[in-house]
């Protein structure tokens, strides 16, 4: 016998999966925006948060709540959807889900349990935000920060931030290998392993920092080779997208979903933060690396590529959008999915022409406001004159 409010939140629950999303009004060619998130916490299932059993929760209490559903890596397979979301408890530390949809858009359901990663770190406290990497050597590798305390320092906030990794076939058996070392830069996060082998290595995209926050001397996105991805260390970081003053990565930038093979380069998603009064701007931007060397930046666009808008604005930690977990279907469609304010999953679509056509042919940024004005004041000088033909 179970307790008659579960019929009601059951109710709630199975309305929420099977609710349909569709695109908004939002209109800016690159990219279109969905109604509903994707994900939030009233995804997780019942039994998550429940103990339904009457006899020891009369009240049918939320015992083990959930704070928020959030950055999330993304894998297809077999024509399925599949996201390992970061899901935060109420007691703040997060941990993974495999979510599975048939069309990336709606229908997100978690599997019966959350992924219960081998034991192999005493010393890590937290984990989140897994990249999902089909390599070409046959795994799927989840790339992860993994946070420990930092008993260095007599301070009990301090932290200390590596990337995990953990490698399976079928997203249920998961292999847990030692931490990347990176000998040249002391914390690490937001790490993305690259799918193909370069110079016959594995290749890292990573994020040197002096700090668990603030990157420090880090100049931007990093770029590591290894041989044994078992034992994975890695000397030097060459820089591909740099961190620039006054832009939308001044403070700070990290890799995001796996790269995007395309035609005329590997198409990167990645975060940009800047500082502001209101505390750390977090968006989204895209950038081209080459095919031969995909540490190089052959291209990037001037801005971000999705901000927080409306309702996304709002969260936990206010005024971010995060991605770590984008889609390229066979048909030419990208699902990017992407975290507002480290709280709730959205998907937003585009197309692979269209993300080429974006990242090679939007000018970059002039990086002085007078500069960007005489942009603008040529796009508008040239519009003028078309629509004067016309
Ligand atoms: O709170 C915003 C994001 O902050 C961190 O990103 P970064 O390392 O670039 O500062 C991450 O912890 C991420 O999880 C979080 O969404």
């Amino acid at each position: 016998m179970l307790h008659e409010r579960y019929y009601v939140e059951k109710a709630k629950y199975d309305r929420l999966i099977a609710r349909k999303n569709s695109k908004t009004d939002f209109y800016n060619g690159v990219f279109d925006r969905y109604e509903y998130p994707v994900l939030t916490r009233e995804h997780i299932p019942l039994t998550w948060r429940y103990d339904l059993n009457p006899s020891t929760n009369p009240y049918f209490m939320e015992r083990l709540g959930i704070n928020a559903v959030m950055n999330s890596g993304a894998v297809e397979l077999d024509g399925k959807f599949y996201l390992v979301a970061r899901i935060e408890g109420n007691d703040r530390k997060s941990f993974f889900g495999v979510a599975e949809s048939d069309n990336g858009i709606d229908g997100f359901r978690f599997w019966d349990y959350p992924i219960l990663l081998p034991d192999t770190c005493p010393e890590e406290t937290n984990v989140y935000d897994m990249r999902l990497t089909k390599h070409e050597d046959g795994y799927i590798y989840g790339v992860f920060c993994s946070e420990s305390k930092d008993t260095s320092v007599n301070d009990l906030s301090a932290a200390v931030a590596a990337a995990g990794i953990v490698r399976t076939k079928d997203l249920k058996n998961w292999e847990r290998l030692p931490n990347l070392v990176t000998l040249r830069s002391p914390q690490q996060r937001n790490v993305v392993l690259h799918p193909e082998f370069v110079n016959g290595k594995y290749a890292f995209y990573t994020r040197p920092m002096d700090d668990f926050i603030e990157t420090g001397s880090g100049g931007g996105i990093g770029f590591g080779l290894c041989d044994d991805i078992t034992h994975a260390v890695i000397d030097e970081e060459k820089m591909t997208s740099l961190r620039r003053y006054h832009t939308i990565t001044e403070a700070k930038n990290g890799a995001g979903a796996v790269p995007i093979k395309t035609d005329k380069g590997w198409i990167h998603i990645a975060h940009g933060v800047r500082n502001t009064a209101a505390g750390l701007r977090y968006v989204i931007y895209a950038f081209a690396t080459a095919l031969d060397d995909p540490s190089r930046v052959i291209a990037e666009p001037s801005g971000l590529l999705i901000g927080p808008r409306g309702e996304e604005r709002v969260g936990d930690v206010s005024n971010v959008v995060f991605t770590n977990g984008a889609i390229a279907a066979a048909d030419g469609t990208v699902y990017i999915y992407y975290a507002s304010s480290d709280t709730r999953m959205h998907v937003a679509t585009t197309t692979i022409d269209r993300l080429v056509d974006y990242v090679f042919n939007t000018p970059s940024d002039p990086l002085r406001s007078v500069e960007c004005v005489a942009q603008r004041c040529d796009l508008i000088r040239k519009n003028l004159e078309y629509l004067d033909r016309q």
